[in-house]
């Protein structure tokens, strides 16, 4: 497999998202294996990190009344209510001890404004804003992205379908994801949606085979 135009985006795999963490993603941190051995071989290694304000207003606790996992308007747009999580410098923001940071090339913060959430890693969640992302990207000449992280069936889903969107070609590694599932199979129709956008689904192995496993 030739990686040479390939970067790898890893997405948010943070404290608040595994095992004990404020937005507890069930078994999250058995995605960091996965994660550590693919780096070393992508030429272009990205990361995302949730970056949330103390306040943000994607948190239960700046609404009275909604209840977490609700679904409420934002400004127009539909948002879950979610426990406070991944607040700027806090410990659960921090990337987890055991993720190998050596090969990132370069991490992108997103959900840093109040009033909009940003699960994707290139745009906020109203399509207004850019990380930045994209024109890094199309500055290192990168034409295929190889996805994998936390959440499933919120960061990675939105992230893969803006790197469809910005026009790139996008391969989800499915063993390196896991999803949150507020409601039971929301990560396998996340991953649906994915496909019909033209997301490609592959595993940790087509990429990399271990020979000595
Ligand atoms: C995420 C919910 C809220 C994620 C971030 O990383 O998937 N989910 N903020
Ligand atoms: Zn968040």
């Amino acid at each position: 497999m030739n990686l040479q135009s390939a970067a790898l985006i890893i997405v948010d795999v943070q404290n608040d998202f595994c095992t004990g963490g404020q937005l507890e993603v069930p078994s999250g941190e058995k995605v960091i294996p996965i994660v550590n051995r693919l780096s070393p071989i992508f030429p272009t290694v990205v990361a995302t990190q949730d970056w949330h304000p103390p306040n943000h207003l994607s948190f239960a606790s700046q609404h009275p009344g909604i209840e977490l996992g609700q679904v409420f308007d934002l400004n127009g747009l539909p948002q879950v209510a979610w426990p406070d999580h991944c607040v700027e410098h806090s410990h659960g923001a921090q990337f987890v001890k055991d993720l190998d940071q050596s090969h990132f090339t370069s991490v992108f913060k997103k959900g840093t404004q109040r009033d909009v959430d940003s699960y994707s890693g290139f745009f906020d969640n109203g399509g207004q804003h850019s990380t930045g992302l994209a024109e890094f990207l199309t500055e290192q000449k990168i034409r295929q992205i190889y996805l994998l992280g936390l959440a499933t069936d919120y960061c990675v889903k939105f992230t893969a379908l803006d790197a469809i969107k910005c026009g790139f070609e996008t391969c989800l590694i499915q063993d390196g994801c896991r999803g949150v599932d507020l409601q039971p199979g929301d990560s396998e129709r996340a991953i649906e949606s994915m496909k019909s956008a033209g997301v490609q689904v592959l595993s940790s192995q087509e990429i990399y085979h271990d020979p000595s496993q």
